[in-house]
């Protein structure tokens, strides 16, 4: 009997429930349970009928993803999709929770579907960078339209079973006991022909209706489709085309395929690794309460942060000065106005959570907040005196924390009084959007702070990446690195546009001086007069950008910074003048501008990133190099689809390639190698 298949009967139907938690994933132990339990149902001549069903929170949500970096062991998928199909007697998936991937595939190749209220059913693997490869594309068109298994397969996005239930993902919705539900439909079955799935072809009967919509898609999905993308709609086409074991075969072969694919490897390490990430540590506490959350500051991330947690159901109040009381209540609604008008919020869901929201100019209005945290301008003084007031106020026990983006932690936290009590929470901006966040951990930052923090953070749907306490924590350690490797290239030769246009074809939406003209030059000019990184010694010094702020050239806000902009428009256009003044810079420096290709430029600013990485992992300011992926994609728009600095630079093979680096010029700080980097080149492995 297997652990993680259990197979009991009732009035002479098999009950094969998995038991693998927390997912019923559809591991090699799983899958091998399900053909056992399948030739069981099938000889046992007290059986008549069987029912699949998950026990916990759901019926199996997919493949086992932490087995698909290693070799494939059977039995696979298939094969258990085609022992349930082939079996002789009726076989009914009864689904709750989420049966996602494999798992409603396996539900796919049954006789039959049943789902409670709230079950949603899907095929999420291109987010995998990979596509269903036990049947999905084959079946799913055999039992819904095929616009509707192009739509599913194609967005990867689940369905609610109930919502969509004449679709036909689904036979039937069950609204009381499931598996007796599961076991009275089977019995319903025996004694009348079995139609397998995969026998089925009333859906082909409008053969031209059908290629329309695979033309459709292939059009929509346009020329520089994904390679799954493409293989999803051959495969789709080939369904009614093809026989069926040919089916199967074709999509088997591009399924394997892409399952070898550096995106597919990229976006699986995302998957997990933000799972490993966003936990605290195994050894905290549980988490104190929090209910009401105070705020100060109203402004661009103060408002951003207020929406997160009344999306979340918190209470929030939000400190402010008295004039800008009415501003920061508009630019709230206004977040809000904007939702609702994109159909993303209901006008009585935006004003419910308005309803939690108040604002006030007085310091004493935070006396019963459980957790208070400042977004204002990041000057120390102005912080520090704001933690000696909110001491004043903040009940005992309160979590205080700070939103600055390179403030010293330990520093604002002895100016509260209340070291114990204090953290760091980093959002990136817009804070409602994007999920980053930065839990950065004082030297006295107390286990039961830094895990409500953490369960703070979780609440508010952002994922919480634990950081030491130090200079520009995790994300903007590594986004220094990776402008001073663009520095280190615009000095030696590459304009902006080549950088910028070179990390857009990486993957980046934007450019580092796109990035830079956007956010403002004067305020990286400000950090670096703040560090005195011009004088540092045996640091290589690119002054260019403090060239430009010297001759006012800030960015968008000047309509002039690394490009120049026509008056109300945000296009980059190459300007005469940022050119003179690279060129002398160059001339002061005395470098002979070289022509850069494209790859070296993308090859020299990962490598600045990944060692940097590797610099944080070495100083145990990160604590995994996942955690560093992770806030670099979600925080700082690392292409998901290359797995984030760490795992870029190992699947890219750039470890293979530093081992035969012979020398590392002292002067480009960067080159200076990590130890975690020198031993993850000399044992060959990843980081
Ligand atoms: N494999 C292994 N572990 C998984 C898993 C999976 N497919 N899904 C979730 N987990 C773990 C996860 O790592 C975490 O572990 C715990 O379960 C809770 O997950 C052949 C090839 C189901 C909607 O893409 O979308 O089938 O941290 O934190 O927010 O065609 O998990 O507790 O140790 O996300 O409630 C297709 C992926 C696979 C579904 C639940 N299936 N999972 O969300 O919990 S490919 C998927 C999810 C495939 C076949 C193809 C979500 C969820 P730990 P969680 P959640």
């Amino acid at each position: 009997m297997s652990e993680v298949v259990k197979v009991s009967a009732r009035d002479g139907v098999a009950v094969v429930e998995v038991c693998n938690p927390p997912v019923n994933a559809l591991s090699q132990a799983v899958r091998q349970g399900l053909v056992d339990a399948m030739a069981r149902v099938a000889s046992d001549d007290g059986i008549q009928a069987a029912i699949l069903i998950g026990a916990g929170r759901t019926f199996p949500a997919g493949a086992d993803i932490r087995e698909f970096d290693a070799p494939a062991q059977e039995p696979h998928l298939p094969d258990v999709c085609n022992a349930i199909e082939n079996c002789p007697k009726p076989v009914v998936a009864c689904l709750h929770g989420t049966a996602l991937g494999g798992g409603y595939e396996i539900a796919l190749a049954a006789h039959a579907r049943l789902a409670t209220p709230g079950t949603r059913v899907g095929l999420p693997e291109i987010g995998l960078g990979v596509m269903p490869g036990a049947g999905g594309t084959q079946r799913l068109p055999r039992l819904v339209a095929v616009e509707d298994a192009l739509s599913m397969i194609l967005s990867g996005a689940p369905v609610d079973a109930a919502k969509t239930r004449e679709k036909g993902y689904v036979d039937g919705i069950v609204e009381g006991d499931l598996a007796s539900a599961g076991i009275t439909f089977a019995k319903s079955l025996v004694g009348k022909p079995l139609k397998p799935v995969g026998a089925r072809r009333e859906r082909f009967s409008d053969g031209f209706g059908y290629q329309a919509a695979v033309d459709a898609a292939r059009r929509e999905a346009g020329e520089d489709a994904s390679r799954a993308r493409r293989a999803i709609i051959d495969c789709i086409e080939a369904a009614p085309l093809l026989p069926f074991d040919q089916g199967l075969a074709l999509e088997r072969d591009h399924f394997l395929e892409l399952r070898e694919t550096v995106e597919a490897k990229a976006l699986r390490h995302v998957f997990l690794a933000t799972r490993l990430a966003v936990k605290p540590r195994p050894d905290l506490p549980e988490p104190a309460n929090v209910s009401q959350v105070a705020i100060f500051g109203g402004g661009l991330m103060g408002s951003g942060i207020t929406v997160s947690c009344l999306d979340a159901g918190f209470s929030v109040i939000v400190i402010e000065q008295p004039e800008a009381l009415e501003r920061t209540r508009a630019r709230v609604g206004g977040i809000y106005d904007r939702a609702v008008e994109r159909g993303r919020l209901s006008p009585q869901m935006r004003d419910e959570r308005l309803s939690r929201l108040s604002v006030d100019a007085e310091k004493s209005a935070i006396a019963s907040a459980d957790l208070i945290l400042e977004a204002v301008p990041d000057d120390r003084d102005l912080k520090a005196q704001l933690f000696r007031d909110i001491a004043a106020h903040a009940k005992p026990g309160a979590i205080l924390a700070t939103n600055t983006s390179y403030l010293d932690v330990d520093d604002l936290a002895e100016t509260s009084g209340r070291p114990q009590d204090f953290v760091g929470l980093h959002f990136f901006s817009p804070a409602h959007v994007q999920q980053a966040m930065e839990v950065v951990v004082g030297r006295e930052t107390s286990a039961l702070t830094e895990a409500t923090a953490f369960a703070f953070g979780n609440a508010i749907k952002k994922k919480p990446v634990r950081s030491e306490n130090a200079e520009g924590f995790i994300g903007n350690r590594v986004l220094t690195a990776y402008r001073r490797a663009a520095d280190y290239l615009l000095e030696d030769g590459a304009s902006p546009s080549e950088i910028d246009a070179a990390m857009r074809a990486f993957g980046f939406k934007m450019g580092p001086y796109q990035v830079l003209d956007m956010a403002g030059l004067d305020i990286s000019w400000a950090r670096r007069k703040r560090l005195g990184e011009a004088t540092a010694e045996g640091t290589r010094y690119v002054r260019i950008g403090d060239a430009m702020c010297e001759a006012g050239r800030f960015g968008q806000k000047t309509a002039k910074g690394y490009y120049r902009y026509e008056e109300g428009s945000r296009t980059p256009l190459t300007d005469p003048e940022a050119t003179a003044i690279i060129d002398r810079e160059r001339a002061a420096k005395g470098v002979t501008p070289r022509e850069i290709s494209s790859e070296e430029i993308q090859r020299t600013c990962l490598i600045a990133m990944m060692n940097e990485g590797g610099k944080l992992l070495d100083e145990s300011v990160a604590e995994r190099a996942g955690d560093i992926d992770i806030l670099m994609i979600l925080g700082l728009g690392f292409p998901r689809e290359k797995g984030g600095p760490m795992k870029a630079a190992e699947l890219a093979g750039l470890l293979g390639q530093l081992r035969d680096l012979e020398t590392w010029s002292k002067e480009d700080v960067f080159w200076t190698p990590s130890k975690a980097l020198k031993n993850a080149v000399k044992n060959g492995s990843q980081f």
